[in-house]
């Protein structure tokens, strides 16, 4: 029969992943106890809840992603653009801490320095008689999104489901047990957020209602209200003045809705009562089953599109915090691969079409004075949190990130002609809810100018993904507005002539040669982020046949933009001088940026700036921040070094405190600054995904960056640019065995493979020659760099690969095999 088979459907394809999506559990044999970060995180975008699975009293930490603190408000220093020549002049006579003294006093705010993200606060249930039990259980299922809590009492087995579901805009927990009538517990709220109401209603329900707190001279405004609903099968249910007890329930369902007088980021006047009771009651008429069926339904919808597999260890029976422990000297791949897809689910518990994009810490905060406000940091971290969206297919997740860049482009106009004196907009190093716009934080860290340059490529990139061009004219403003800036913006810098942006600084770090001033103009990242947001705006007039005259700008400037410059130490200088020092291990390397998330820096295409960015990356060293680890595995996956990029996985998934130097995971695998901060996770998934596919250089390249530990694996449903789907690429001995991709948009597939390959009918691929035809894999040609006499520069040793090109067809899939 199988050699039937083999004779009569040679050619069939069967899908490799049936045994892949096993063992997506973070579980644990003990509860959380008090620490938040050993908490499970739920969410649906709006609604975030971190579930303790405690005993005697459950905690259910809760969140709603529009509770902030402040109102409408503008951040702007209306005496930047009076002081504007003189800090100019200062940086170009090397005056910085002149300069720097003169940008706090007139560019740094003196208003808001930004709001924060608010926790509603904790519905505890204390549960009698439940100090002593056995056979203690709790997980996180991030394939159907639910946590579960069991445990024994005598001879009762007790069961806690929680969950927060997409279709309907609740948080839910079911409670049951083996035995009839043995559910009894006390509910009541306890919060930090002081001007909160906590009360019951005629009808039982447990309510939360506030107003948030001031912050910074700004009025708090925003209107809450948290409603909780038992449904009880057997059993009682007591409403007292601050509490409700049930007693003696069969099991219980309980419906916590949330809602704010939230309506965007200048209109306060919703009604969080009706809000919140309109979403309690259409769930309420339902039951847990169906909410449960019908949330698993909706979050597939999105999980499932990726399956990875790249091995499993007898460690994968463990539990989630033993193997944590275990990562850096076990062999554990099934442990990268849960982590990978946990970065998939919480981008999807925190980003949802319609709600606000994730912040430092998604839609998880416990404190009222979160670190950093938990807002968004736009000089990396907000980035980072995107950076898995398209490439793991989750595009629709990026939806509330393009709305907040709408918001930027309105409110960060102001900002632009206030303060710069400039036409289109600009953001600086962190914004919030409220759209901010301003220079916070001081001038060390708040004079960058790129918050609009960069987040709008997300713009473009989704284009590149999609090929929509409905889409790319409806955005087209948006990436003209971000480009305009700097062409009003950019000045001569007198020594070279070079245009730059001055004042200017490279996130976070200074040289030693500015007494302690960051201020400088024309850093690399500002140059690389420049020539991005022009050339992306060029393409996408081009696509779109618009404003030739304000393309050939574009065009004439960006030719005057400084190059990259290789330093004495061989390194890619951070900034216009030769100022690093080869000791400096600071967190930021912002002028790698050009190598990954951009791809100016190539191994094919610029050998030498490679082979520089290479020597910045020893340099700086591996262990750092939880984010700073996140982006060196996408680099060490762009340097083509699987192993590299493997032992910072290592070292990111230890636990907390492990290295010295900071980094980490907590026992609920969220990425520690520390403290917690998502874009490590975030940061992480797309760094796994670069390391087996990427697709910015021209190419498709797969397994490009392969560890030894992975040397045999399966993934299916990434996205490359293009429009283009692995439906399945499986790999044996680092050899690609079985390959299937579909076009969703036809042009030219080029791909890049370590092995040779042919049609799954036997037929041969075409040997790629010259550029690409594909007209979304069309990179810009990048300037010879400058080079230090003193650089020593080796140009890269890279692996042998095969490149094809394959015509295809919209809407049809490609079937290859190892030839
Ligand atoms: C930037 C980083 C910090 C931190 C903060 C939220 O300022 O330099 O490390 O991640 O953002």
């Amino acid at each position: 029969m199988k050699i039937l088979l083999i004779a009569f459907f040679p050619f069939i394809f069967i899908p490799a992943f049936s045994q892949s999506n096993t063992n997506l559990n973070l579980w644990y044999n003990k509860p959380s106890g008090e620490t938040w970060e050993n908490a499970l995180p739920i969410g649906n975008g709006r609604l975030g809840a971190m579930i303790y699975g405690n005993l005697p009293t459950e905690i259910i930490q809760l969140n709603e992603g529009t509770l902030w603190s402040g109102r409408p408000n503008r951040n702007d220093n209306q005496a930047a653009l009076a002081a504007l020549p003189k800090i100019r002049s200062l940086i170009f006579g090397g005056q910085y801490k002149e300069a720097e003294d003169l940008a706090n006093k007139t560019i740094i705010s003196k208003k808001s320095q930004g709001q924060m993200f608010e926790p509603v606060g904790n519905l505890n249930l204390q549960f009698s008689g439940a100090e002593n039990y056995t056979d203690y259980y709790r997980s996180l299922d991030i394939e159907n999104a639910i946590e579960k809590t069991t445990y024994t009492i005598g001879d009762v087995k007790f069961k806690r489901e929680a969950l927060a579901s997409f279709p309907d805009n609740v948080i839910v927990m079911h409670l049951t047990a083996s035995k009839a009538g043995r559910i009894s517990f006390k509910a009541f709220f306890s919060t930090p957020e002081p001007n909160a109401v906590i009360e019951t209603t005629v009808s039982k329900e447990l309510t939360i209602a506030g107003t948030t707190i001031d912050h910074e001279g700004v009025k708090g405004e925003v209107k809450y209200k948290g409603i909780v609903k038992f449904k009880l099968s057997g059993g009682s249910v007591i409403a007292n003045d601050t509490s409700v007890t049930v007693k003696n329930a069969d099991s219980v369902t309980l419906y916590i809705s949330i809602a704010t007088n939230f309506i965007n980021y200048h209109n306060l006047s919703g009604n969080e009562n009706l809000k919140a009771e309109s979403y309690l009651n259409k769930a309420f008429a339902k039951s847990f089953s169906t909410i449960l069926h019908a949330n698993i339904q909706a979050y597939q919808k999105y999980f499932n599109r990726v399956k990875i597999n790249l091995g499993k260890t007898a460690d994968s029976k463990l539990p989630t915090d033993v193997r944590l422990k275990n990562f850096a000297t076990d062999n554990d791949p099934g442990f990268a691969a849960l982590y990978y897809q946990y970065g998939r689910y919480l981008l999807i518990s925190s980003s949802q079409p319609g709600d606000q994009p994730a912040t430092l810490q998604g839609l998880w905060n416990n404190k009222l004075y979160p670190p950093w406000d938990s807002k968004y940091t736009i000089n990396i971290n907000t980035e980072m949190n995107y950076w898995p969206a398209e490439k793991t297919n989750l595009s629709e997740m990026q939806q509330p990130l393009f709305d907040m860049i709408k918001d930027l482009s309105i409110t960060g106009k102001k900002t632009a002609h206030d303060m710069y004196g400039a036409r289109g907009w600009m953001a600086h190093h962190n914004t919030d809810i409220w759209r901010t716009t301003g220079g916070v934080d001081g001038a060390f860290w708040g004079i960058w100018s790129n918050g609009g340059g960069w987040l709008s490529q997300s713009l473009w990139e989704h284009y590149l993904y999609n090929g929509d061009k409905k889409y790319l004219a409806s955005v087209y403003p948006i990436l003209k507005g971000a480009a305009t800036f700097y062409v009003d913006f950019l000045v001569e810098d007198p020594h070279n002539h070079w245009l730059v942006l001055c004042p200017d600084m490279s996130p976070e770090n200074s040289p030693k040669s500015h007494q302690g001033a960051s201020i400088d103009a024309g850093t690399t990242m500002s140059n690389q982020i420049v020539f991005d947001i022009f050339s992306k705006t060029i393409r996408a007039a081009e696509v779109l046949h618009k404003d030739a005259a304000f393309v050939d700008t574009l065009r004439e400037m960006r030719s005057r933009l400084a190059p990259m410059q290789i330093g004495q130490y061989g390194q890619l200088q951070e900034w216009l001088e030769d100022l690093d020092n080869p000791n400096d291990h600071h967190r930021h390397i912002s002028q790698l940026y050009g190598l990954f998330p951009s791809n100016q820096i190539s191994p094919y295409r610029t050998p030498k700036l490679y082979s520089a960015a290479k020597n910045t990356l020893i340099q700086r060293g591996d262990v750092s921040t939880g984010w700073s680890m996140a982006w060196k595995i996408n680099w060490w996956a762009r340097m083509l070094d699987g192993n590299h990029a493997y032992k910072l996985i290592k070292e990111q998934l230890s636990p907390v405190g492990t290295n010295e130097g900071g980094g980490g995971n907590y026992n609920n695998l969220f990425d520690a600054h520390p403290p917690f901060q998502i874009d490590g996770n975030f940061g992480c998934t797309s760094g796994i995904t670069e390391m087996l596919m990427q697709s910015d250089d021209g190419d498709i390249d797969l397994i490009p960056a392969l560890p030894d530990e992975w040397a045999t694996g399966s993934i299916s449903g990434l996205r490359a640019i293009g429009g283009f789907e692995i439906v399945d690429l499986q790999w044996k001995n680092a050899k690609i065995v079985r390959l299937s991709i579909k076009s969703t948009i036809g042009g030219n597939l080029r791909l890049r493979v370590p092995n040779s390959l042919a049609f799954a009918d036997g037929s041969k691929i075409k040997i790629a020659i010259g550029n690409n035809s594909n007209s979304f894999y069309q990179t810009e040609k990048i300037k010879d760099p400058i080079i230090s006499d003193k650089a020593k520069i080796t140009l890269p040793k890279l692996r042998k690969t095969l490149v094809y090109d394959i015509s295809t067809k919209k809407g049809s899939t490609y079937n290859l095999i190892a030839d």
